[in-house]
């Protein structure tokens, strides 16, 4: 497993643009921390340099990939999802609390209503595939002034439905097999940041996260959560799951996936 996640994060900083001369020796030493905590930082920093607000680049329709490949969970089998499944996803409801003023809930038909954004873009997935897809969605920057933030917010989580297994972690302790990811509030009011219902203007099959997945464009694919479920609004999310935000970073991936 360990092999397998060093493998990816090869390709992470490879996708990124950076050069790490020795990278996989560096990765596979017991103070292979800080080596990674620096390249994670380069890449925030060249983002900085040119603006964490820059769009990423969209595409003509005639670009649209004639197959967007399915990855990760691609039929969940939880009780929840499977009940929302049969039930055509009618009961439903994305939920935005935590460090918020009011908790709001929207249900599919609600999303539907709102002002959309329509985005044709390339994904980029760290096992070395892309595709580019037009999804369709609301901001997630409205959901969250719906329910207005609160002072402390500093990070927003997304819980998916799916479950991938847990795993033996650290200490014996279990790492709990939920699909959740987080971002900071750059990317979480980012403009093309948004709650996906759509996929080249049909309604998102189960295979890319029906009824609704996260998009957040200038991020490397395991950001973009699928299924989701409840977006909360957290100061740290250290106490969450394995700690580190998000269920592939439990598993050794950088928290910082910016392209
Ligand atoms: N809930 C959930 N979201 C997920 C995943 C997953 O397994 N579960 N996989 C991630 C990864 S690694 C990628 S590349 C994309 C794939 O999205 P797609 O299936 O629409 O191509 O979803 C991401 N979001
Ligand atoms: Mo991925």
């Amino acid at each position: 497993m360990a092999k397998f996640n060093m493998t990816r994060r090869g390709l992470i900083i490879a996708g990124t643009g950076l050069t790490l001369a020795g990278c996989d020796r560096i990765v596979n030493s017991p103070s292979a921390r800080p080596a990674l905590t620096f390249g994670e930082h380069a890449s925030m920093g060249w983002q900085r340099l040119i603006g964490r607000d820059a769009l990423a680049k969209e595409f003509s329709r005639d670009m649209i990939s004639p197959v967007f490949k399915a990855n990760g969970s691609i039929n969940p089998q939880t009780p929840d999802y499977l009940r929302h499944a049969s039930e055509g996803f009618r009961n439903w409801r994305l939920v935005v609390d935590g460090l918020v003023n009011k908790p709001v809930s929207f249900s599919l038909a609600e999303l539907r209503a709102m002002p959309a954004r329509n985005q044709i873009t390339r994904h980029d997935c760290v096992e070395g595939w892309s595709a580019i897809g037009e999804w369709t969605g609301v901001p997630l920057a409205t959901l969250l002034n719906a329910a207005g933030m609160q002072p402390e917010a500093r990070y927003v989580i997304f819980h998916c439905l799916d479950n991938l297994g847990g795993e033996e972690g650290k200490g014996g302790q279990m790492t709990p097999g939920q699909y959740y990811e987080s971002v900071d509030l750059v990317d979480a009011f980012h403009p093309q940041t948004i709650v996906a219902y759509n996929l080249n203007r049909q309604p998102l099959g189960i295979p890319h996260g029906a009824p609704a997945r996260m998009r957040i464009e200038r991020q490397l694919g395991y950001k973009h959560a699928k299924y989701l479920a409840r977006v909360e609004v957290v100061s740290s999310f250290t106490g969450m799951a394995g700690g580190r935000g998000g269920y592939w970073e439990d598993r050794g991936y950088e928290w910082y996936a910016g392209i």
